[in-house]
């Protein structure tokens, strides 16, 4: 990774790395394209791109002009606004991955695009689930992951296009707020903590899912796009998984640090029936194995470093 595209820059994943690979890579090496442009450190730290995903000569043209050896594509709508809007999530987390896919090719680029835990369905085993196991999803998010880790194995045969993936759980950041996912609410509880001490899920208890810290998730991607391409027995996608908990696991560990915390339920059918078709927990041995894939934080240290970053920066805590 020399010089790398992103896409989706401003959202939560995208927020994070970009201003991370500029740490590692030099800031002029990363270019950051988003379908907005906002008042950002993105914005501001690098070079910065308007790009509709959509556009597929308008990301070539992108890609070609600033010479970029690797592709990041980020850019895609999350499970319960897919799930809103499936015919939009198709046209925009389909055919933006194609678009990607396609410049990478014509390009010579390495790729890497997320994967989820929403690649899985109601028939996947629910706890330690393999690597190799049926997929057989039940959402519009996961049948868009499914045919997007197909298409990238499919680029890396045929075309020989460098594709790596991750298939993410939910993942927890403090800088900017995931939108429109089914695992959003392990973010939300900790700006409503911080502001009312108290939340409202919209899971109901029992709410098993493999969640993620940031700091964990951005040193995934770029280990793997590291990694020595003669050990990977997988590209699209590796399971990875830092921890799994229920809303009451959560709840109890904010309360440590904020004992007048209290949490109800309002469950939102939507989203309880996308997340009782994924997984409890999935297996993230392959990851291990074949590069090296750890983590730092579980949920009790996540719990106290989410509340610090928030307390310590105000601004960050949602009006
Ligand atoms: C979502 O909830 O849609 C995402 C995911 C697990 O892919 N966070």
């Amino acid at each position: 990774m020399k010089k790398v595209l992103v896409t989706g820059a401003l959202g939560q994943i995208g927020s994070e790395l970009t201003l991370k690979m500029r740490e590692i890579y030099g800031s002029d090496n990363i270019i950051a394209t988003d379908i907005r442009r906002t008042d950002s450190d993105v914005v501001h730290s690098g070079p910065f791109e308007i790009l509709d995903v959509t556009d597929e000569k308008g990301m070539f043209n992108i890609a070609k002009k600033h010479e970029v050896d690797t592709i990041i594509h980020l850019a895609a709508l999350l499970s319960a606004t897919a799930e809103k809007k499936p015919l939009l999530a198709w046209h925009l987390n389909m055919g933006g991955l194609v678009n990607a896919l396609e410049t990478a090719r014509e390009l010579h680029c390495q790729f890497f695009t997320p994967s989820s835990i929403g690649a899985f369905g109601p028939s996947t085993p629910k706890n330690g689930t393999p690597q190799d196991v049926i997929q057989r999803p039940t959402t519009m998010y996961g049948v868009n992951k499914v045919s997007g880790e197909l298409l990238c194995d499919y680029y890396y045969h045929k075309f020989g296009v460098d594709t790596r993936g991750l298939r993410f759980p939910g993942l927890i950041s403090y800088v900017t707020l995931p939108g429109g996912g089914t695992t959003d609410y392990a973010v939300e509880i900790f700006h409503e903590a911080i502001k009312n001490k108290r939340y409202t899920s919209y899971l109901a208890k029992g709410t098993f899912m493999d969640m993620m810290y940031m700091p964990d998730a951005l040193y995934a991607i770029i280990a793997l796009m590291e990694a020595d391409a003669s050990k990977l027995k997988h590209r699209n996608s590796f399971n990875v998984s830092a921890m799994s908990f229920e809303p009451e696991q959560i709840a109890a560990e904010i309360q440590k640090h904020i004992p007048q915390f209290i949490m109800d339920y309002k469950v939102d059918p939507v989203r309880q029936a996308i997340a009782d078709s994924w997984p409890n927990t999935i297996d993230s041995t392959c990851a291990k194995e074949e590069w090296g894939f750890k983590t730092d934080f579980d949920l009790e240290k996540m719990t106290e470093d989410m509340l610090f970053k928030l307390r310590s920066n105000p601004l960050l805590v949602t009006a």
